[in-house]
């Protein structure tokens, strides 16, 4: 085993600029290859550039102040400094490199993860199982594993951890890793591998699991040396949690963690060419600055990126500084809050009139942690036609990836709204006041009273779904935390709920995968066991993670899930009225020929009572508020209630897949009129 290596599987450097679209191109991954080669010899500066996000660990191994020489990360994720230093085994123990796994988890402050176990990765689950600190909740299906590791980062901001045994197992979190990276979420799944003589024979369960991630994480490694097991997690860690968060993926060949080495900690960091950018080019902060004195229509086009730098209240600040509207996009609701003045809700393909029409008028786009999404921009060649782009990310590679930046900026959100404080109220302080936006504002407001985010009455009586996730945001409040899964009532959540606070907001936007919200609220009511957590899921995306309530159930998280069922697909069947003459091609779950209605079969409430949890059902607008409060009032069990709604609501506003945010319809064949009372 001596001659066996720790191989990054996916290319050291570049690892955020390589990032564009949906991953890497064969051009990018020879780029990151090349660039690989000359890591070691790039110039002091780049290294200069490098600073850690807050709490996080020092990259390439350089040791922290007051951290020891030998270079050791002091907290390898944010927030878990002090855990860092309990005891565990002594450095230069002697132990497997399964028990050195374990040890390394345990430094790096890590309380819980989210697997099931299997013949490659057996050898890790022996010293787990009487590891004193990391609860290991034992899922029933490794997708959720992935997306519960996923919800728990979202809410506490520390990686989320995940573990499988090789091949079906690690393919299993194939759909979590990818969407954990198209949403940037820290996320490190432990799979284990066949042994290393077996690796490429096709061995039993042998997968190529870094091969076959490559394009959806941000790093993955291959270990196949016990004694370079507590240094490539420690590394995973840091990679997955700085820059540009990410999911990483560590693959242990079963011989190492059976293999005895001595434990080493702490680590030396071996990631030549890693270095993310998180403080701001001044000189271009004061450009963005001149930009917004001189705007007299702009907006600030706020995404997911300022809450994952915990920017919030810096947005809020500049925001009021300025007096400038805000848009939150899907990621980014909660980031600012929605009842704040200035919040012109969501932008993009179902957002508000308000929102939309202000990006598409606007001369000034003030773009922070978001990435011009094709959601959120329609038709690109025509979206916001007249505005100049400020464009603040922490990935280089986002920057004019879609819409040309007129003034990049490349940095943390938090660290580039601080300074852009500074620099707007310079600005405002020589002018002697600040931007008159008054004609500008009246114009928002008019759209705003004009075509105020709305829905109908159902005619046959039935509930409409808007009004149930209505009536849960109102009566959970603020406090709670919502987690959708996707379709027409992610949506809605999105739309509909008062999202006040960063991370009490979990759903799926990049990759939109339905089954996201049950484990993910399982993940993120574990992490915060104190908070009421609410999924708000659709009756085909509960269909496919719903065995993860038995796992609520018997580990006792008691999560509380409003199924809205329509008994179809809804969004599909949406576009099927839309744009295919109403030719519901196998959208609904039931069989209305044979008279099996969806909404019934299976019987979610039966269901949830199988699981072993409590199982209600409300059909009636005048039960509503009752039974909300009654789910409110269970914290002891997992609550499903299913909402029977009307079958062919629809989500509005709606710009339709291809076409411009001008042509937005507020409602059926009904566009707004964009020169109303200015
Ligand atoms: C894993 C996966 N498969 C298919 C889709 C395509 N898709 C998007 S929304 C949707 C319907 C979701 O139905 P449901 O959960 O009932 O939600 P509704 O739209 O009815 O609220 C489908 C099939 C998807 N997003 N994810
Ligand atoms: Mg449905």
């Amino acid at each position: 085993m001596t001659d066996q290596t720790t191989a990054p599987a996916t290319p050291g450097p570049a690892l955020a600029s390589a990032r564009k679209g949906t991953g890497p191109t064969p051009r990018d991954l020879a780029a990151r290859a090349a660039s690989r080669e000359t890591a070691d010899h790039r110039p002091a500066g780049d290294a200069e550039q490098a600073r850690p996000r807050p709490g996080s660990a020092p990259a390439s191994g350089a040791p922290a102040s007051g951290a020891p020489a030998s270079g050791a990360p002091a907290a390898a994720t944010p927030g878990a400094g002090d855990r860092a230093r309990e005891p565990g085994p002594a450095p230069g123990t002697r132990m497997t490199g399964a028990a050195a796994l374990v040890a390394t988890l345990e430094r790096l402050g890590v309380d819980v993860v989210f697997g099931i176990p299997g013949g490659a990765i057996l050898p890790l689950y022996d010293p787990l199982f009487d590891s004193p600190s990391v609860r290991h909740i034992l899922v029933r299906h490794e997708q959720g594993a992935g997306h519960a590791a996923a919800g728990y980062a979202q809410v506490t901001g520390r990686p989320g951890v995940c573990m499988a045994t090789s091949g079906p197992g690690a393919t299993n979190l194939v759909t979590p890793l990818a969407d954990a990276y198209m949403d940037s979420v820290p996320v490190v799944a432990i799979t284990g591998q066949v042994a290393s003589s077996l690796i490429g024979t096709d061995g039993f369960q042998e997968a190529d699991i870094s091969g076959i991630t490559l394009p959806v994480t941000k790093h993955n490694f291959l270990v196949t040396k016990a004694e370079d097991i507590p240094r490539t997690v420690a590394e995973a860690f840091h990679v997955a949690s700085t820059g540009r968060p990410g999911p990483v993926l560590v693959d242990v060949a079963k011989d190492a963690l059976q293999a005895t080495t001595e434990f080493r900690w702490p680590p030396v960091f071996d990631l030549p060419g890693y270095h993310p950018v998180t403080r701001p080019h001044s000189r271009q902060v004061r450009e963005a600055a001149r930009l917004i004195a001189a705007a007299s229509r702009p907006v600030l086009y706020v995404g997911g990126g300022v809450i994952k730098a915990g920017a919030s209240q810096e947005l809020l600040e500049l925001a009021e500084l300025t007096g400038i509207p805000v848009v939150t996009t899907l990621m980014g609701r909660g980031g600012f809050p929605s009842s704040h003045r200035q919040n012109l809700g969501m932008p993009g393909m179902h957002g508000t009139v308000a929102a939309v029409g202000a990006l598409q008028k606007s001369d000034l786009l003030i773009t922070l942690g978001a990435r011009f999404d094709d959601r959120v921009t329609g038709k690109l060649d025509t979206f916001a036609p007249g505005a100049a782009v400020v464009h603040a990310d922490i990935d280089p590679a986002e920057i004019s990836k879609n819409r040309r930046a007129d003034v990049p900026i490349v940095g943390d959100c938090r660290e580039v709204i601080t300074e852009l404080i500074g620099a707007v109220s310079a600005e405002q302080q020589q002018a002697g006041h600040r931007a008159d936006l008054t004609a500008w504002w009246s114009q928002l407001d008019a759209w705003r009273s004009t075509y105020p985010l709305g829905y109908g009455k159902p005619d046959d009586g039935s509930l409409a779904p808007q009004f149930v996730i209505e009536r849960i945001g109102k009566i959970a409040g603020p406090d709670a935390i919502y987690v959708a899964g996707v379709g027409q009532h992610q949506m809605w959540a999105a739309q509909f709920i008062s999202h006040e606070r960063p991370g009490h907001w979990l759903n799926s936007g990049g990759l939109g995968t339905m089954g996201y919200a049950v484990p993910a609220a399982m993940g993120a009511k574990v992490a915060s066991p104190g908070a009421c957590v609410w999924a708000i899921d659709g009756d085909g995306c509960f269909q496919m993670t719903n065995q993860e309530l038995a796992t609520c159930a018997v580990e006792g998280i008691p999560v509380k899930i409003a199924i809205i069922n329509n008994g179809n697909l809804g969004m599909v069947r949406q576009w099927q009225t839309l744009f295919y003459n109403k030719r519901y091609s196998n959208t609904d779950l039931g069989d209305r020929k044979n008279e099996l209605d969806g909404t019934r079969i299976p019987d979610f409430v039966k269901l949830a009572d199988a699981y072993g949890c409590i199982g209600l059902r409300c059909e009636r607008k005048e039960d509503v508020d009752a039974i909300i409060e009654q789910a409110m009032a269970i914290n002891d069990q997992p609550v499903v209630i299913d909402f029977i709604v009307h079958k062919d609501a629809m989500v509005w506003p709606m710009v339709a897949a291809g076409t411009s945010n001008s042509d937005i319809k507020f409602a059926r064949d009904m566009a707004p009129e964009w020169e109303t009372s200015e």
